[in-house]
C-alpha cells in the first residue's frame, strides 16, 4: 500500500493542553507519526511519497473561507498581541455558546479563537497551519491514488482531523482530512462515498460536515458520548437531517468494551455501508481503541488490528485510510500497520 506523508507534520508541536484546571503536556505529539513511519518502513508496506503543495480549492470545498483565513493568520495575530506569546501556544478562553452572536467576527483575536473552536485542549502553534495543510495534502494525494485505480492508500497525517468542522477546530484537529478526501472523491465523480470512523472518539466534525447530505454516508464506532469526549455529539439517534436523513449512523459503545463486541459493531457498520453501495470508502483510522491508550477506554489488543484490516478489505471497496488518534505512542506504529497489512493480505 502506498503511503502519503509529509515531514512538515512535526511543525505542529503543542506544548500543553488544558486538562482539569491544569496545563498538561500534549498527548498529540510528532513522535506518533514517527513511530508509524518507522513501522511502515520496517515491514516494507510500500512506497512512501510526499505530495506537492495542497490544493487550496479542495480544502475550501469543506471548510468555510473565513475559518481558513483565520487559521492562516492566527499565529501572527497571537504574537502581535504580545511578543512574549511567541514562546507559548495559543489556547482559547472564551466561547460564544447559546444566546451569543455567531455572525459577527470580533476584532479581538482571543474572541475569534473561541468563535472558531470548542475546547481548550487544542493548542495552536507557530507551525500548526503549515502542518495541517501538509496533512490535508496527504489526504488528497491518497484520494487521487485510489481514483487512479489503486485498491487503497494511506494518508499518514497529523494533526488529526475528524473533530474539525467546516468552521471550527478542537480535539487536536484543525483541517478535516477525511472529509477533504471524501469530498475530493465526490468531486472527481464518485457518486456515493462512505466514511467509516473507527477512532475511539466520535468524529463530530465529519458528521457535522455531511449531516445534511445523502451522497456521503458517515458511520462511526466510538466511546459513548455520555461519558467520553466529545460529549455533545455521537449519540445513536443522530441519523442525518433533511436529504441526509438515514445517511448518518453512530454506534456508541461503553467504555471498557473489548474486541468481540467492538468487532460486532464493525460488522454492523460494514453491513450498513454495503447497503449504501458506495464507490469508495474513507476510513478515519484512529488507534486509540488500543487497551494501552492513555486517554481512551476500549480494550483492543495489537493482533486485533490485523483482523480489522481483513474485515475492512472484505468490503471490497477502493479505500483511503486517513490517520487520526492513538496516543500509546510506541504501539501506535505497530497497530496502524497491522490494520494496513491485514487489509493488503486479505485477497
Ligand atoms: C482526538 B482524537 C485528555 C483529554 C482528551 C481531547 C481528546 C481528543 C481526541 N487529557 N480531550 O479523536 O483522537
Ligand atoms: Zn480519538
Amino acid at each position: 500500500m502506498h503511503t502519503f506523508y509529509n515531514e512538515r507534520h512535526a511543525l505542529h508541536h503543542g506544548k500543553v493542553e488544558m486538562f482539569r484546571g491544569e496545563l498538561v503536556p500534549c498527548f498529540e505529539v510528532p513522535a506518533r507519526a514517527d513511530y508509524v513511519l518507522e513501522e511502515l518502513k520496517r515491514r516494507r508496506l510500500g512506497a512512501i511519497d510526499t505530495p506537492a503543495e495542497v490544493d487550496e480549492a479542495a480544502m475550501a470545498r469543506v471548510h468555510a473561507s473565513r475559518y481558513l483565513d483565520f487559521l492562516a493568520g492566527a499565529w501572527d495575530e497571537w504574537v502581535a498581541l504580545d511578543p512574549a506569546n511567541a514562546q507559548r501556544d495559543a489556547l482559547p478562553s472564551y466561547w460564544p455558546i447559546r444566546s451569543f452572536r455567531h455572525d459577527v467576527l470580533p476584532a479581538s483575536f482571543p474572541a475569534r479563537m473561541g468563535l472558531f473552536s470548542y475546547d481548550a485542549g487544542t493548542p495552536l502553534t507557530a507551525g500548526t497551519w503549515a502542518a495541517a495543510r501538509a496533512g490535508a495534502g496527504c489526504a488528497l494525494a491518497a484520494a487521487s491514488h485510489v481514483l487512479q485505480g489503486e485498491r487503497a492508500a494511506f494518508a499518514l497525517t497529523r494533526p488529526p482531523g475528524h473533530h474539525a468542522g467546516a468552521d471550527f477546530f478542537g480535539g487536536y484537529c484543525f483541517l478535516n482530512n477525511a472529509a477533504i478526501a471524501a469530498q475530493a472523491l465526490r468531486d472527481a465523480g464518485v457518486e456515493r462515498v462512505a466514511v467509516l470512523d473507527i477512532d475511539y472518539h466520535h468524529g463530530n466534525g465529519t458528521q457535522a460536515i455531511f449531516y445534511g447530505r445523502a451522497d456521503v454516508q458517515f458511520t462511526s464506532i466510538h466511546g459513548d458520548p455520555h461519558t467520553e469526549y466529545p460529549y455533545y455529539l455521537g449519540y445513536a439517534d443522530e441519523q442525518g437531517a433533511g436529504a441526509g436523513l438515514g445517511f448518518n449512523r453512530n454506534l456508541p459503545l461503553a467504555r471498557g468494551t473489548g474486541f468481540a463486541a467492538w468487532r460486532e459493531a464493525l460488522h454492523s457498520a460494514l453491513a450498513g455501508i454495503a447497503t449504501f453501495k458506495p464507490g469508495a470508502l474513507v476510513v478515519s483510522l484512529g488507534l486509540d481503541t488500543f487497551e494501552g491508550d492513555p486517554i481512551a477506554g476500549f480494550k483492543l489488543a495489537t493482533p486485533d488490528y490485523l483482523r480489522i484490516g481483513e474485515d475492512l478489505a472484505r468490503a471490497g471497496l477502493p479505500t483511503v485510510f486517513v490517520f487520526e488518534g492513538g496516543y500509546a505512542v510506541a504501539e501506535v506504529g505497530v497497530n496502524a500497520v497491522n490494520v494496513l497489512e491485514g487489509f493488503m493480505q486479505q485477497a
